[in-house]
């Protein structure tokens, strides 16, 4: 029998489309991967990868020297279309589609009976209705899915199909994640659930398209909400003079108690982003969903205050940060709460302020611009200065007690529990005997 979806076009190949352009390669299907940066596809052409995540690489090469993933900047007919492409924000936090409609636009000329369009990216819900809409609009020659109805069937299949990865692990988990599948009809649904299953080993459960678009939303805005219980925690904590370490650390002995990380902030480009989506849409209702993001964003700025008082405290230390990227041992710096915090200080502080970054070779120009110094970790560890710890590399978990030696450290993220023989952990214990400081 021949197959039912012999070529696949994947619009977007960044940090999800790519792998799911490779993985599919690797499945046998014939691969279309298209990209508006002409830069982007000429580094997948060459069989090259431009995002660090594990195996990716030898995936991409191996798929491109089979001939079975072809790079392109514009779609070209296929059987299969995905579409994953960024849903920023915009500054006033509403979703920005602009990617998703462009991307809709492209493919209508190359759409035929029988095709299957599936939406990937991160959406508000109602946009795979939507892109319904625009398509139907475009192709008066064929009949579209009307959206949610039980419609006869029509000519395009449509449907929205959230990945639920982790940076570092996208390879396994595109296939071992259960999958949720929504068509704008049970047709679509259905029609979804079997290209998913040509390479996800995890479960494909069936749902109608709007609440497929909120799963995904809702996943990230549940760990947003549960980080910004664990951050308001960390400054009511200070406010105490209780260790929010240790508190969590006793809390979650409950066995129904699962206590988050506090840390200097929320970053990445999608718990961070996910929840405004779900704000827009309702505004009046999400009041907790706003009230953490509001929580998690005031984080930084918290962090930045306490570690003016430190420098204010001790004009002699030098004053180092450990960490930029927006979680540990990776090299995305996006939305990163860590940058913010050093952005912030080198307008402060200018050439005074040294960074300790593993994960980049250099400080992005506008810290640099600024005098930042970027230092290795043995060259921080002498200062004996300010140690302000952002980001929980392993690197810097290693770092033992007796290595930080004087230095007076702030650390954010809980990972030095054991305090320095002649330093305490900051802010939980603000006042020092060294130092007289007590910041309340
Ligand atoms: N963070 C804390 N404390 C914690 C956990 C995280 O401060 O206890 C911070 C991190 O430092 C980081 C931010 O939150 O700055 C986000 O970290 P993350 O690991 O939750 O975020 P992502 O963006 O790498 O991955 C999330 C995951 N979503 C969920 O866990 C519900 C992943 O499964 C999603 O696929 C991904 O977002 C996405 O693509 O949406």
């Amino acid at each position: 029998m021949p197959p039912e979806f012999p070529t696949v076009c994947v619009l977007g190949l960044g940090y999800i489309g790519l792998p799911t352009a490779a993985l599919i390669a690797a499945r046998g299907l014939k691969v279309v991967g298209v990209d508006v940066n002409p830069a982007v596809v000429a580094t997948v052409s060459a069989g090259r990868v431009h995002i660090i995540e594990a195996d990716l690489d030898g995936l991409v090469q191996n798929a491109v020297l089979t001939g079975a993933l072809v790079a392109r900047t514009r779609p070209e007919p296929a059987d299969v279309f995905v579409i994953a492409v960024p849903t920023p924000l915009s500054d006033a936090k509403k979703p920005v589609l602009d990617n998703v409609i462009a991307a809709t636009r492209s493919i209508a000329p190359h759409l035929k009976s029988g095709d299957l369009v599936i939406l990937e990216s991160t959406s508000p819900v109602g946009t795979t209705a939507q892109i319904s809409q625009i398509l139907a609009a475009s192709r008066p020659d064929l009949a579209f899915p009307a959206s949610e109805a039980d419609g006869p069937d029509a000519d395009i299949a449509i449907a929205y199909c959230p990945e639920r990865v982790l940076p570092g692990r996208i390879l396994k988990e595109l296939v071992d994640n259960d999958r949720c599948v929504g068509g704008l009809t049970p047709a679509c649904t259905a029609k979804a659930r079997r290209f998913y299953e040509l390479f996800v080993r995890g479960e494909c459960i069936e749902t109608a398209a709007r609440t497929a678009e909120m799963v995904k939303l809702t996943e990230n805005a549940f760990r947003d909400t549960n980080i910004a219980f664990a951050n308001e925690l960390s400054v009511i904590c200070d406010s105490l003079d209780i260790n929010v370490w240790e508190l969590i650390e006793l809390a979650n002995r409950h066995p129904r108690v699962n206590i988050l990380k506090p840390g200097p902030g929320v970053g990445g480009h999608c718990i961070a982003v996910d929840p405004w989506f779900i704000v827009d849409a309702a505004p009046e209702e999400a009041r907790l969903i706003r009230a953490a993001r509001e929580v998690n964003d005031a984080k930084a700025d918290y962090v930045l205050d306490q570690v003016r008082a430190l420098i204010e405290a001790f004009p002699d230390r030098a004053v180092t940060c450990l960490g930029l990227a927006f979680k540990a041992n990776i090299d995305d710096l996006r939305e990163s709460p860590a940058l913010e915090i050093v952005d912030k200080l080198a307008r402060l502080y200018g050439g005074r302020v040294g960074v300790v970054e593993p994960f980049i070779e250099e400080l992005p120009a506008t810290l640099s611009g600024m005098g930042v110094k970027q230092l290795t970790l043995e060259e921080a560890l002498s200062q004996d200065g300010l140690l302000i710890l952002l980001v929980d590399h392993d690197l810097f978990r290693k770092v033992t007690a007796e290595q930080r030696g004087d230095a007076l450290v702030y650390d954010t993220r809980g990972i030095w529990r054991e305090p320095s023989p002649s330093t305490v952990s900051l802010p939980q214990h603000l006042a020092s005997p060294q130092t007289g400081l007590a910041l309340y």
